[in-house]
């Protein structure tokens, strides 16, 4: 009767592990954004995650079936029988690592759209690419955002009508956008958690990132490198607006700036 309560007490964790995954959700412990991307691309990184979850579920289950059969079935053996060990069996390693191996392969094949489309500038969105709106640049311990004025691009130097912002950065909903990372020190990442948007800022680069936010609204932007102090103080915001009433901040900005510049000659 021992072995039984043993088994229990090897059976009771994967099975609190898995009750716990399956409730993490409505806790709020799932993913930033109430557990939904807030955009497109973001969506599809969700995606790719819980295939990729499914996949090492299934692990998990098998290899704890499998460790509480060898642990029953072995419990109640006699000392006198020797254990069963296998050395050099072509079969078994063929099996061990051509599964493995295909599933990885699986993977690598399943997120290269996705990757490609986050990572690579040539694969973004033609829409992103003629969208540049802002650059972010990251130092200790802000970020500055430089828009060009209303109807200009960005230029790579600064221009005399260029606006600016701190720690909050303006962008139009539903529409995919670009900003060029800099950093003026050290490095720094560039972290939208409900947007699924990770990326480092290095020193000396310029690192284009395209987004899409869904709906107009304000969405936390932090720094995800340990970047000195003051590290915890790099928090902002992404406030999507319609794009109407981007255009209207756009041309508000641009006037108000208008104006400092007169008073203060
Ligand atoms: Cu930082």
């Amino acid at each position: 009767m021992k072995r039984v309560w043993w088994l229990l007490f090897f059976l009771i964790w994967p099975v609190l592990a898995l009750v716990i995954s399956v409730l993490a959700p409505t806790w709020n412990w799932g993913f930033p954004g109430n557990g939904r991307a807030d955009s497109p691309l973001g969506e599809d990184i969700d995606h790719l995650f819980y295939v990729i979850l499914i996949l090492v579920t299934i692990v998990f289950i098998g290899t704890q079936v499998g460790l509480l059969y060898v642990l029953y079935s072995a419990s109640g053996r006699k000392a006198d029988r020797p254990a069963w060990y296998t050395h050099g069996n072509h079969r078994l390693e063929a099996i061990w690592t051509i599964i493995p191996g295909a599933i990885l392969l699986f993977l690598a094949f399943y997120q290269m759209r996705v990757w490609a489309n986050f990572r690579i500038e040539s694969a973004f969105p033609e829409a992103a690419r003629q969208h540049v709106v802002a650059e972010v640049t990251a130092r200790q311990f802000e970020w500055r955002i430089r828009y060009p004025a209303p109807g200009k691009k960005l230029e790579k130097t600064p221009r005399l009508d260029d606006m600016y912002d701190v720690n909050i950065i303006h962008v139009p909903a539903g529409t995919p956008v670009t900003i060029q990372l800099r950093t003026q020190d050290v490095q720094h990442s560039f972290f939208l958690p409900s947007l699924r948007i990770k990326q480092d800022a290095l020193p000396g680069h310029v690192i284009p990132v395209w987004f899409e936010v869904s709906q107009p609204g304000e969405y936390p932007l932090v720094c995800a490198e340990l970047c000195g102090w003051g590290h915890y103080k790099m928090a902002g915001k992404v406030i999507a607006h319609a794009p109407e009433d981007y255009e209207a901040l756009l041309q508000r900005k641009h006037i108000e700036q208008m104006d400092d510049g007169y008073r203060e000659e």
